[in-house]
């Protein structure tokens, strides 16, 4: 396996990095996570825009412009000769010394992994997942602002931890005010009375890049889509739930904290959805 690593190809034993970068020492540093579909990078440009959003935040200055940040994507693809897969860009604050302050970082370090992605169980899609919601909270935006797609995701790993212990495979998050903000690597959704809700990214959510192709879904099956403050309680009595990511894509959620979604079983309109987004990958991407 061939990965990036600032400026060169080098193979799997030699992607290696040193123990003074300020994303192994801090977190400090921003992230994508990428899926390739039958040689198009879906949606890549949102992505970039995303890492570039993210950087802007943590003030890090990306050492390659939106152009070579996709050549670069795009030519780690080709030299694993990938059709589909998952992609993993990494650029951290770089190499510095014992110390919070970045000022030392002269160069950040990029990175880019692309290889092939353990899909979810089909048994997830069929009979839907079983969640629950965790203690662990959401950061309070006014800290990180979980928009920022950033190398800090202990909070993420703690709550999923959570999830395993009640043999869960995702959990809900909530934020500070107790209302809900998404899942540890997902947004979520859900349907009452023929309308779409998802929580606003202001209750301390990442922008999903699945999210949007979502809402995308949504106008074209003309289902009404509403960003809101939601509680655990309107999930618990909604007639539908699914989950998006880049991992998950679009998969139904059955069972919310020991209570039945619906009729228990994945419903009609996520199923909609599902299919649609299955369409939408081989038509929104980039072709490598
Ligand atoms: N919320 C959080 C906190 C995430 O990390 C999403 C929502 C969904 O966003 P996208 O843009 O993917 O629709 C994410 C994305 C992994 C993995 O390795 C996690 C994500 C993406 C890809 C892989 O678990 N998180």
């Amino acid at each position: 396996m061939k990965i990036y690593l600032d400026g060169q190809y080098v193979e799997k034993a030699d992607a290696k990095i040193s123990v003074f970068d300020h994303g192994l020492l801090y977190g400090d540093g921003v992230f994508e996570g990428i899926r390739l579909y039958d040689g198009c990078v879906f949606r890549l440009e949102e992505h970039l825009e995303r890492l570039e959003f993210s950087a802007k935040a943590i003030l890090l200055k990306l050492p390659l412009s939106r152009r070579e940040m996709a050549d670069v994507v795009c030519e780690t693809c080709r030299r694993n000769g990938l059709t589909d897969g998952y992609i993993r860009l990494i650029v951290t604050r770089g190499v510095g010394n014992l110390g919070l302050s970045p000022v030392g970082c002269e160069r950040p370090t990029v990175i880019v992994i692309a290889d092939t992605i353990a899909l979810y169980p089909a048994e997830y899609y069929e009979k839907g997942l079983d969640i629950v919601t965790v203690p662990t909270r959401r950061i309070n935006p006014a800290a990180i602002n979980p928009a920022v797609k950033s190398l800090n995701y202990l909070n993420n790993v703690l709550a999923r931890i959570e999830a395993s212990q009640h043999g869960a495979p995702e959990a809900i998050m909530l934020n500070d005010q107790g209302f809900v903000a998404e899942c540890t690597g997902d947004n979520i959704f859900m349907l009452r009375k023929g309308r779409l809700y998802t929580p606003d990214t202001s209750c301390g959510a990442l922008k999903g890049i699945t999210r949007d192709a979502v809402f995308d879904i949504a106008r074209e099956l003309e289902v009404p889509l509403v960003e809101a403050n939601l509680t655990r309680y309107d999930f618990w009595t909604a007639e539908e739930c699914f989950l998006t990511g880049t991992a998950a894509e679009v998969v139904p959620v059955v069972r919310i904290d020991g209570r039945e979604v619906g009729d228990g079983r994945p419903g009609e309109v996520t199923q909609r959805f599902i299919d649609n987004f299955r369409v939408r990958v081989r038509r929104e991407g980039v072709h490598l």
